[in-house]
């Protein structure tokens, strides 16, 4: 027999035990269970836990044995092939091309699909089960979708403006989010509206905000928003609706720009749909970004898509948290805080 250490590792996440196996054992360890499970009663709502159990055989190293050198060749000989083997597997995607397809088929840009199988395969044991990836991958694909808490309000007020594309639901979403703050959070909220720009946009707005029992100005310069934003001071939130506009259309994002400037917002959401185009959603984030300072995302109308990757690649493109999604038409129920794990289950067609 040789003498063993076998030991349990255990983390909230796969790479956090590998981690402390690695820290603990070195590289020579053997893996011989690995178990996922949740903490918490009935396991359901626990954190996440994954336990590894591994042995390392600490059986002191021959000194130096007499080594046949035939023996030697024919052993260089098959390390070479297995060398080579491996180099040949990991040009692509190695054994994992499955899941490799599995998320550019769910739309997620292939640079992206790569990278996150690499960092993937930079933390899973050494011969795991496909199971075993699967979850792992989806780990880390979660890790990738940065989110931000819903605000509280405690403290001051807070500015926060909606820009995008026409018709993505900046109205709509501005309207879901006033009526759950004011209604059921019971906060003082303001709306205000600069889109002046389309037949009926203001009364759209307008005709929520008394639903919903929240003050509304439509302000016509950047001047008056700023004269607007003093007179709403006593808000906990006020929330800006502006145009739909075209990312190529420079003049048009200048105007937006000369509003932002004056009201100088805490937060810029963009608000894109699922249903763009991921090459479009670049393009619209790199227009949009260009000219204003955007530091949220919104994604409206997952109930129009099945394939969610645009959700991943613009929020690596734009590289700011996500903080809504809507899944829906009604007002104020489809609407939620933007959740990592639901998103990546989503991702990968759960
Ligand atoms: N299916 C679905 N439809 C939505 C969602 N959010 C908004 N809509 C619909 O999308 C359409 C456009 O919504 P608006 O809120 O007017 O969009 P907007 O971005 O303000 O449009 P502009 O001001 O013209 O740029 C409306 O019919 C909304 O009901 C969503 O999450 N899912
Ligand atoms: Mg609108």
């Amino acid at each position: 027999m040789f003498p063993m250490r076998v030991k349990r590792f255990v983390g909230k996440s796969m790479k956090e035990a590998v981690a402390q196996l690695k820290a603990t054992f070195g590289d020579e360890a053997v893996i011989l269970h690995t178990k996922r499970s949740r903490s918490g009663p009935f396991g359901l709502f626990g954190r996440p836990r994954v336990e590894i159990i591994a042995a390392l055989d600490v059986a002191p190293k021959p000194t130096s044995p007499p080594v046949n050198s035939s023996e030697l060749q024919l052993l260089q000989q098959e390390l070479r092939e297995v060398k080579g083997l491996l180099a040949s597997q990991s040009k692509e995607t190695g054994p994992w091309q499955s899941l490799y397809e599995e998320l550019v088929a769910g739309e997620v840009d292939p640079k992206n699909a790569k990278d996150l199988l690499d960092k993937m395969t930079q933390v899973l044991p050494p011969l795991s089960p496909p199971e075993e990836a699967a979850a792992v991958l989806k780990e880390i694909l979660a890790e990738e979708i940065r989110v931000v808490p819903p605000w509280n309000l405690a403290e001051g007020t807070r500015v926060v403006a909606l820009v995008g594309p026409t018709g993505v639901g900046k109205t709509t979403t501005i309207a879901k989010i006033a009526a759950n703050y004011a209604l059921l959070a019971k906060r003082r909220v303001s709306l205000l509206t600069m889109d002046t720009y389309r037949i009926a946009a203001a009364e759209q707005l307008k005709t929520y905000a008394e639903i919903i029992g929240v003050p509304l100005e439509v302000v016509f310069t950047p001047q008056a928003l700023r004269e607007a934003l003093e007179r709403h001071k006593h808000s906990d939130l006020i929330l800006i609706d502006t145009a739909g506009r075209s990312q190529h259309n420079k003049m048009h994002l200048a105007e937006l720009k000369a509003f932002l400037d004056q009201a100088q917002p805490d937060e810029v959401h963009l608000v894109l749909s699922a249903t763009t185009k991921t090459r479009d959603a670049m393009e619209i984030i790199d227009g949009f970004a260009a000219v204003l300072p955007l530091n949220r995302l919104i994604i409206t109308k997952l109930d129009e898509t099945s394939s969610y990757g645009m959700i991943l690649n613009a929020c690596r493109h734009l590289g700011q948290p996500l903080a809504y999604v809507t899944t829906g038409q009604s007002v104020p129920e489809d609407i939620e805080v933007a959740d990592p794990n639901k998103i990546a289950d989503l991702i990968l067609g759960g």
